[in-house]
């Protein structure tokens, strides 16, 4: 399970105002723009991945492919990824009695609608059943125990699956190895031990080791990196990482592609296989704007390395999305929304597909500008300003640029430190409904020039 990023995000829409007047002194003059996002025209985002050689998947729940869920599920991408069905647990409660019968649906679904599936998962430290959790097994037992498993379920759907997650999350976050069954009982080789027997069990499937927190560079994929590089130099089959990606607003890592690209370089595939990008419920317009511009980093990254295979994000409608069972508070983190209303994130994600763009249909703006100025001081104020778009709460911030200082302000708290300043919406003013504006205003110093900042708007 990925936990480990807990920290809550901060909304930010950043909406970048214009200088269109710097070295601003006189009254009245306004600077202003930004907008909450364009939005793609097309999809299906199949077809659009597609066209790139990319894959666009999600994962799913099988008995919910009916109805709107399955055909979006049918419609939009081209990959399915049984978000629980095929786990150990799942498909062998009892030991030697077998239930098949999701995995099984997802994998007729998708057969029937040209998708591919991403067989997930052999070897866990979770979801495993009572009986195997419990039980006391020699490192022989448990060796045999886990090739057995993967003959059965990869020689079940042997041809019909295009990848495999054979070993998901290795590794704790420091880059030593997890603790857990396998490791405990029979030392890091098992992984090679499980990869040799899935390509055993059905050659054709593509090979993956797949662990979160994993998206940048860091101690941990610097750690799967060892890993794979030795793999590959022992002859082991490993064909791809998965990144999984359960990121939160505004922290996509910024050595994503890289790290994608150094995975590249050691002869693997990568993919994306868990995308989600959560943040603090509420949302609101703001947030939602940056989630998408983060969804569409995490697509960029991809498309941007020629062996990054594609995408999955992990349940495309917030209505069966894991995060708000185990992030209480937080959510939305998936491109469409409870009612299967596509969100800013599904079109940033079919921009970066390669989707066409129409005109903003939504826009919130701010406006920054000086109402009067004397010898040491000067008034200014901004002006927030929705169309088509709205804001239930805003702040907006800037970097003065020739050492002014805000010394008051009203109908907004404002605070500054150093040259930033960043002001938040007070109690009765926070809701910009589509059509309205909100103003604040303030007081400050400024000596030598006066220059008009650039306002991000959050
Ligand atoms: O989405 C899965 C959720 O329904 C389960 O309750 C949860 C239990 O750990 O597992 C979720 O999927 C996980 C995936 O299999 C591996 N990476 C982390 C995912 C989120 O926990």
């Amino acid at each position: 399970m990925s936990t480990s990023r807990t920290s809550p995000s901060r909304s930010s829409l950043r909406v970048r105002c214009t200088a269109l007047f710097a070295g601003l002194t006189a009254v009245g003059a306004l600077l202003a723009a930004g907008t909450t996002g364009a939005h793609a025209a097309d999809g299906p985002l199949r077809d659009l991945a597609a066209a790139k050689g990319k894959v666009m998947g999600t994962a799913v729940t099988g008995s919910k492919l009916t109805g709107t869920y399955g055909e979006i599920a049918g419609r939009e991408f081209n990959a399915l990824t049984p978000g629980n069905a095929m786990k150990w647990g799942s498909v062998e409660p009892v030991r030697g009695t077998f239930d098949w019968a999701e995995a099984d649906r997802i994998v007729d679904f998708a057969e029937a609608h040209g998708q591919q599936v991403r067989g997930h998962t052999l070897v866990w430290h979770s979801q495993n059943p009572g009986w195997l959790d419990n039980g006391t097994w020699t490192p022989a037992q448990l060796g045999q125990l886990m090739k057995d498993h993967i003959a059965t379920e990869v020689g079940r759907y042997k041809g019909r699956l295009a990848t495999w997650d054979v070993v998901n999350e290795p590794f704790n976050e420091d880059g030593t190895y997890r603790q857990t069954l396998w490791y405990n009982g029979l030392g890091a080789d098992y992984i090679a031990q499980a990869l040799t027997a899935a390509r055993a069990a059905d050659p054709a499937a593509r090979l993956y080791i797949n662990d979160y927190n994993v998206e940048g560079v860091n101690a941990k994929s610097t750690a799967l990196y060892n890993l794979v590089k030795s793999l590959k130099e022992r002859g082991v089959p490993i064909d791809g990482v998965g990144l999984q990606a359960h990121l939160i607003v505004g922290q996509v890592p910024s050595t994503l592609q890289q790290n994608i690209q150094r995975f590249a370089d050691l002869g693997v595939d990568v993919a994306i296989t868990e995308l989600d990008i959560r943040m603090q419920l509420p949302s609101d317009s703001a947030k939602l704007t940056r989630q998408a511009a983060d969804y569409k980093a995490v697509v960029n990254a991809c498309v941007a390395v020629a062996r990054c295979v594609g995408v999955t994000v992990w349940g495309f409608t917030d209505s069966d999305s894991w995060i708000p069972d185990t992030f209480p508070g937080q959510g939305a983190a998936t491109p469409y929304d409870e009612n299967y209303a596509p969100k800013p994130a599904y079109h940033a994600i079919a921009e970066a597909l390669g989707g066409t763009t129409t005109p903003p249909t939504g826009a919130c703006t701010a406006a920054y500008s000086v109402t009067s100025q004397w010898d040491t001081g000067f008034t200014g104020q901004v002006r927030i300003a929705c169309t088509g778009a709205a804001l239930s709460s805003w702040k907006a911030g800037w970097t003065f640029g020739a050492g002014q200082r805000v010394t008051q302000a009203w109908n907004a708290a404002c605070s500054q430190s150093g040259a930033v300043v960043s002001c938040s919406n007070a109690s009765y003013n926070g809701s910009v409904p589509s059509g309205g504006s909100v103003t604040f205003g303030f007081n400050g110093s400024w000596s030598g020039s006066n220059p008009v900042p650039t306002v991000t708007l959050g």
